[in-house]
């Protein structure tokens, strides 16, 4: 039987890792261990890809974000030459599809694997192969429970469970808004469940999540929600962060930029009221006061910013 080999690669193997790399547990869960048995798991940081491992007819599933690209490539190169079919699949082929192919892999795929790696592994054993595959934004009730079974739990120090796919937000610098959408996808709850107490059998007492966002009722989304119904619930979620200053501050600044003044006059109020040190909450409530024609509550709110700035210099 043709087996598959699922590789994390890596420059430097230590023989331990910190936290699991969840792909490698969720493809394993979605391979049709009744055409190829269950996979061989290899996570660099622990164990180096062997070349003798795979042989002609062998598929070997390689997982690559840009930071690991470089030894990717060396295990594509390895794998080819022992005659294996060679697929990759990660964030770096979902945004750069054409360079794995360029390097040597027999098919990339965008996306998620979930719901697409068995058919890949059949067009594999059927000698129907395509070049490229696009498994899609997986919703949430049908992303693939991890097999947890196949790890050496001697090995980590934390399991990795995922709650959530996709960030409303929209940072510049981020890929995670492009690739996995800005709406939030929700994990199932029972499966969630089981996986962490499959993890705490194995003597796990810490597990990662590895969630884009673990909290998408962001003070950013919900200024942005034109849906009320949908504004309270966000607002309800978030509510946990009342008494957090920043929340209040990241809130108004996002109205500020709106041109909302009159909304985010209380945010920067509220915010003032529970840390009244801070200088830039009150440089920012003087500008909005301004806006909005309070001129002599904007005076004050200058005072104070600047009696704060001058302490902090003194104090330095
Ligand atoms: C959790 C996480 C971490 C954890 C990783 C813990 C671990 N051991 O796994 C920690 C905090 C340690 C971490 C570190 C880093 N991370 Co990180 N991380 C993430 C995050 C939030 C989730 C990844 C995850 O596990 N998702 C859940 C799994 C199930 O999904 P997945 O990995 O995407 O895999 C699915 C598909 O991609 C596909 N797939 C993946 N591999 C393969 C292979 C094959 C063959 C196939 C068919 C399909 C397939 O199928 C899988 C199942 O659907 C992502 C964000 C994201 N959305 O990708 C960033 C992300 C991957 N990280 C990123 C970065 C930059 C880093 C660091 C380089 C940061 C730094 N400067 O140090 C380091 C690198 C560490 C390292 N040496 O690998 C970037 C990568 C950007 C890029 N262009 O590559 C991301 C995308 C975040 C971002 N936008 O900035 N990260
Ligand atoms: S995942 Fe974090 S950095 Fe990326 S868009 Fe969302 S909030 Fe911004």
């Amino acid at each position: 039987m043709n087996k598959v080999v699922l590789v994390n690669p890596a420059n430097t193997t230590v023989g331990y890792s910190v936290i699991t790399p969840r792909w490698l547990f969720v493809l394993a869960g979605a391979t049709p261990t009744e055409l190829v048995g269950d996979p061989l798991i290899i996570d660099e940081p622990v164990t180096r890809f062997n070349p003798d491992d795979v042989g002609p007819g062998d598929i070997v599933g390689v997982g690559i974000h840009t930071g690991n690209c470089r030894p990717g490539y060396r295990v594509v190169t390895e794998a080819k030459k022992r005659g294996a079919t060679v697929i990759v699949g990660g964030i770096h082929p979902t945004i750069f599809p054409d360079e794995p192919l360029a390097m040597g892999a027999d098919a990339v795929v965008k996306g998620g694997g979930d719901l697409i790696w068995s058919n890949i592994i059949k067009d594999a054993l059927d000698g129907r192969l395509q070049r490229v595959y696009d498994g899609g934004r997986v919703p949430g009730e049908q992303m693939v429970k991890a097999r947890w079974d196949l790890l050496d739990p001697s090995k980590y120090l934390m399991g990795s469970i995922q709650t959530v796919a996709g960030c409303p937000e929209n940072c510049s610098f981020c890929s995670v808004w492009v690739t996995e959408g800005r709406t939030p996808r929700l994990h199932r709850n029972q499966q969630l469940i089981e996986e962490a107490n499959e993890l705490h059998a194995m003597g796990f007492r810490y597990v990662f999540f590895a969630d884009d966002n673990f909290n998408p009722s962001t003070r950013g989304r919900i200024a942005r929600e034109t849906n009320a119904g949908t504004r309270k619930l966000l607002e309800k979620a978030i509510s946990i962060n009342d008494r957090e200053p920043s929340a209040h501050f990241e809130l108004g600044t996002v109205f500020d930029r709106a041109r909302r003044y009159v909304d985010a006059a209380p945010e920067f109020e509220k915010a003032a009221e529970l840390d009244p040190t801070d200088p830039a909450t009150h440089y920012r409530l003087s500008r909005v006061y301004d806006r909005l024609g309070k001129s002599d509550a904007a005076r004050r709110e200058r005072e104070i910013h600047a009696k704060l700035v001058e302490a902090q210099q003194a104090a330095k």
